[in-house]
């Protein structure tokens, strides 16, 4: 296998095992066609990119009935809103790509932005398609054609959770790099590979996300493109994210020259081992937890994330540890959890009857969660350590 920035050869440095797609929320007649892949990670020695040694095809994940919806976080709205009003859009001409349900895009517009959003998945695009103009196709050259054949270039390309979700990433830089305007800005942020390995959040790591980026990496991958990473800015997102701003010209701000200097710096002695061996020990102490709690308490997940598709079958966690999740997506509910078959419940009925226990798999969101539930039972947490409070 080689890597897909440099094309040097890769090595995982662990294995998740088997895995089903982390969204591939099914039906009780689905279980004997679900799909399984090999989860293992690997960072390539020359570039440092973290990455998939496996991703099944980008079809079988994002289709028409995608299950992740945006605005299902009110924090996650916000965030949009702060960032739309925090750039200079009004006249200019902005493309969203991986749109969503158009949640950034309608606060983009509200700022006086004439945008286009581009999004693969049928049932969020036509959500999104009720705030604004919304390409239903996977961004790629063709698209890209198009895209220029419309408003010739873009002033502002922008993507949130979505660079890390695309495998064949000199294909896209090349395509951002002609669609961006000559002095025009692509800014984008994703979960921070530095915050995933501090707090041990390997749930972050299934097959949407084929890449987990750095300042480094990303300076690497795109540079190879002549697109210049000029800034960087921590968010406090998905549980640790960074926000990237490239251009055709420029040079790293302090903030980013800093960044790439503290990542080399706790690069050294290579850090992986060590995570594997955390991630082990995670799983090990949760299933402690459990020991100690089943078969006589009830325990519900809460959220129905695609990062707990990761924690259930890593850590071989079923029903008999989890009797469901709850989760607020219409399109989740009555359905199985990915491998781990677990019922996907309504919200309504978490509250209807508590159950004694409830793990965080929307850990992400703990801020927004905590504010609005009067849960009186104990919260199991494993970000960044396992507990129960
Ligand atoms: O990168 C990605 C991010 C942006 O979103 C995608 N690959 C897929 C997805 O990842 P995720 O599923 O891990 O995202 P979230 O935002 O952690 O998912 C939260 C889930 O929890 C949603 O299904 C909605 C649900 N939820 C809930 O039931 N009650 C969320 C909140 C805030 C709530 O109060
Ligand atoms: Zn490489």
């Amino acid at each position: 296998m080689k890597c897909r920035v440099c094309f040097a050869p890769i090595h995982p440095f662990m294995t998740f095992g088997k895995m089903p797609i982390a969204n591939a929320f099914l039906e009780p007649a689905d279980i004997r066609v679900e799909y399984f892949y090999e989860l293992a990670p690997a960072v390539c020695e020359k570039c440092g990119m973290f990455q998939l040694m496996e991703q099944p095809d980008p079809k079988r994940m994002f289709h028409d009935n995608y299950a992740f919806y945006t605005g299902t976080s009110k924090g996650m709205d916000k965030h949009f809103s702060d960032w739309a009003h925090s750039l200079p859009v009004k006249g200019k001409s902005v493309v969203e790509i991986g749109c969503n349900d158009g949640t950034f895009l309608k606060h983009l517009e509200r700022n006086g932005a004439i945008t286009i959003g581009v999004e693969p998945s049928a049932n969020v695009a036509k959500v999104a398609k009720q705030n604004g103009h919304i390409i239903n196709r996977f961004f790629n050259g063709i698209v890209v054609e198009e895209l220029r054949a419309q408003i010739v270039d873009a002033d502002y390309i922008l993507a949130a959770n979505v660079v890390c979700h695309i495998p064949n990433i000199n294909d896209f830089a090349g395509n951002v790099a002609r669609l961006l305007a000559d002095d025009g800005k692509f800014i984008f942020e994703e979960p921070y590979l530095n915050d995933m390995l501090r707090k041990t959040a390997f749930d972050q790591i299934y097959d949407e996300h084929v890449f987990m980026f750095n300042a480094s990496t990303v300076q690497y991958a795109f540079g190879q493109h002549g697109l210049k990473l000029i800034d960087c800015e921590p968010q406090p997102t998905h549980g640790g994210s960074m926000r990237y701003t490239l251009a055709h010209k420029g040079h790293p701000s302090l903030r980013a020259a800093a960044t790439i200097e503290s990542e080399i710096e706790s690069s050294r002695g290579g850090p992986y081992a060590a995570f594997y061996a955390r991630c082990e020990n995670k799983r090990d102490k949760l299933h402690q937890v459990f020991n100690q709690i089943q078969p006589w308490k009830t325990v519900a997940g809460y959220g129905a994330t695609s990062k707990s598709t990761t924690v259930l079958n890593y850590c071989g966690l079923g029903i008999q540890h989890v009797n469901y999740i709850c989760d607020t997506t219409p399109g989740k509910q009555g359905k199985l959890s990915p491998g781990a078959h677990i019922p996907i419940r309504p919200h309504s009925d978490f509250v209807k009857s508590y159950p004694d226990y409830a793990i965080l798999f929307a850990w992400n969101h703990a801020k927004e969660i905590m504010a609005k539930e009067k849960f009186p039972g104990k919260w199991i947490t494993y970000v960044p350590e396992v507990g129960v409070s």
